[in-house]
């Protein structure tokens, strides 16, 4: 399921946001649920093909024009498309969940891009030009024959955490890494995720953990060069490598959102 990443990180998010952002998103989003932000989390892919949804399609990454496996680097100026990127799209949907001037359903909107395009920024493939960000990269997984970027958006975490209802399995997995952060394997680097939270300049930020998840092209996703990956295997030894590290993007992806909903919602009342 495509959108198992987005949901895992809403869920994981309303698990730390404050009681005041939960409140604030609830009215917003006209839901008393506690799937209330995980089930806006893939609206976005769902209207980035429909006509009056176009003009954001190219606000889901940002096509890095570096040269991994030697390098990996993100440049604003080179990378980010006259039409938008992910970095402008974090940043203009954030000014406009903040603006007071907008009607309760604009501030709504901008609520669940900010929700999606923080997930987006943390996938790395979201983060490379490669082949369309690997989208025309050919590899294998189980036998069958998959893109890279499908690799990095479905295949490696269905493997990690098993199929099912879509909600249910990332409720799980959103459980597990609230774990992990509260008082497991991350609980020692949560307060680094936030070092570069800067609400003062919102493309900066973005730029940061852009910056971040690109170098994970280089070390992770092509250790040896896009051209060596080509029909490659990589339900295996390759698997091993990326699943831990996916997970951890989806952790960091989670609690940064919350954090940044919370200095929305501050800031907004
Ligand atoms: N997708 C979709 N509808 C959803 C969730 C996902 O059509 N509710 C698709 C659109 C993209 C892919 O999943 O092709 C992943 O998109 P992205 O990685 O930009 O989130
Ligand atoms: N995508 C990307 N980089 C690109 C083009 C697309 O990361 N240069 C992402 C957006 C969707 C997925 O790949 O998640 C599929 O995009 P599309 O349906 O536009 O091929
Ligand atoms: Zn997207």
């Amino acid at each position: 399921e495509e959108c198992l990443g987005h949901i895992t990180t809403a869920y994981i998010a309303s698990n730390f946001v404050s009681s005041s952002t939960e409140a604030y998103l609830k009215q917003l989003l006209r839901s008393n649920e506690s799937d209330y932000m995980a089930k806006v989390a893939s609206w976005a892919d769902s209207i980035r093909y429909t006509k009056w949804g176009r003009f954001t399609s190219t606000f889901h990454f940002i096509d890095a024009h570096d040269n991994p496996p030697e390098s990996c680097n993100v440049d604003f100026e080179r990378d980010c498309k006259e039409t938008g990127c992910v970095i402008t799209a974090l940043a203009n949907y954030t000014e406009q969940s903040l603006d007071p001037a907008l009607p309760a359903w604009r501030r709504a909107q901008a609520a669940k891009f900010v929700i999606h395009f923080v997930g987006d920024l943390h996938q790395p493939l979201h983060n490379e030009d490669v082949s369309r960000g690997g989208n025309g990269i050919h590899v294998k997984w189980d036998g069958r024959d998959y893109n890279l970027h499908h690799v990095w958006d479905s295949s490696i975490a269905e493997k990690l955490i098993g199929r099912g209802k879509p909600y249910l399995v990332a409720e799980k997995w959103s459980a597990a890494l609230t774990e992990k952060i509260v008082g497991g394997a991350y609980a020692d680097e949560k307060e680094a995720w936030l070092a570069d939270l800067d609400f003062g300049d919102f493309e900066a930020t973005a730029m940061a953990w852009s910056r971040e998840c690109n170098s994970l092209v280089c070390q992770y996703v092509f250790p040896e060069g896009p051209k060596a990956i080509v029909g490659q295997e990589l339900s295996g030894e390759y698997y091993e490598k990326a699943a831990p590290i996916l997970e951890k993007q989806v952790a960091r992806a989670g609690y940064r959102m919350a954090a940044w909903l919370d200095r929305i919602v501050d800031e907004y009342k």
